[in-house]
């Protein structure tokens, strides 16, 4: 497993860069799993990671020219607004939800909605939903996420959802290489 997802990082950098650059921001709610599913795609490893308590910003650099810009909110109505000065130059979000959290569906729901609607941000912008947890009992799987998450409600972003476990790395690439592919149609448009 290691081996591929190693080599999948090579890949999905690959991918990225053959073109140009590209800034990702990945958001969603604390302990949906960015930490660990940033760890898992630049270590190839589970780590313990400190759940993020609040706002934090983290940017790692996986690969050359690969940038993700890591938006860990804790969906304070005081912080939320900073978000914005995150938007420009984004060509692509990965959105993280707990698959398992139903208590929390609508509030993931709210933030990703607010975020597709807000003004600062691109019409067209790629979104992946990643369905982290899919290894716990009572996960809801995508079908269903896509009802829980109204994701057919966001008619103007191309969108892609795909189940994950980051502490495995199961459903990563596979959701990686879609969002590259979004991208890519994205820069042409
Ligand atoms: P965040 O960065 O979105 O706030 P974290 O979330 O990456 O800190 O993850 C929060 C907790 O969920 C961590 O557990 C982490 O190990 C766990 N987690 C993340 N992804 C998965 C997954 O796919 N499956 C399972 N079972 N757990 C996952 P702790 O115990 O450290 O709080
Ligand atoms: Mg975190």
């Amino acid at each position: 497993m290691g081996c591929i997802l190693s080599r999948m990082g090579c890949l999905f950098t690959e991918c990225m860069t053959v073109e140009s650059p590209s800034k990702l921001l990945m958001i969603g709610l604390d302990a949906a799993g960015k930490t660990t599913i940033l760890y898992r795609l630049k270590l190839s490893k589970t780590v313990t990671v400190i759940p993020t308590i609040g706002f934090n910003i983290e940017t790692i650099t996986p690969g050359p020219g690969l940038t993700f810009d890591v938006w860990d909110i804790g969906y304070s109505e005081k912080l939320r607004p900073l978000s914005k000065h995150y938007y420009p130059g984004t060509q692509g979000f990965i959105f993280v939800v707990d698959s398992q959290d139903q208590e929390r569906f609508s509030e993931a729901r709210e933030l990703l909605h607010d975020m597709v609607y807000a003004n600062e941000m691109d019409a067209n912008i790629p979104i992946l939903i990643l369905a982290n947890k899919q290894d716990l009992a009572g996960a809801h799987d995508v079908t269903k996420l896509i009802d829980e998450l109204q994701l057919r409600d966001l008619t103007q972003n191309p969108w892609h959802i795909q189940g994950a476990c980051a502490t495995t790395g199961d459903g990563l690439y596979e959701g990686l290489i879609e969002l590259s592919n979004m991208i890519r149609e994205y820069k042409k448009s």
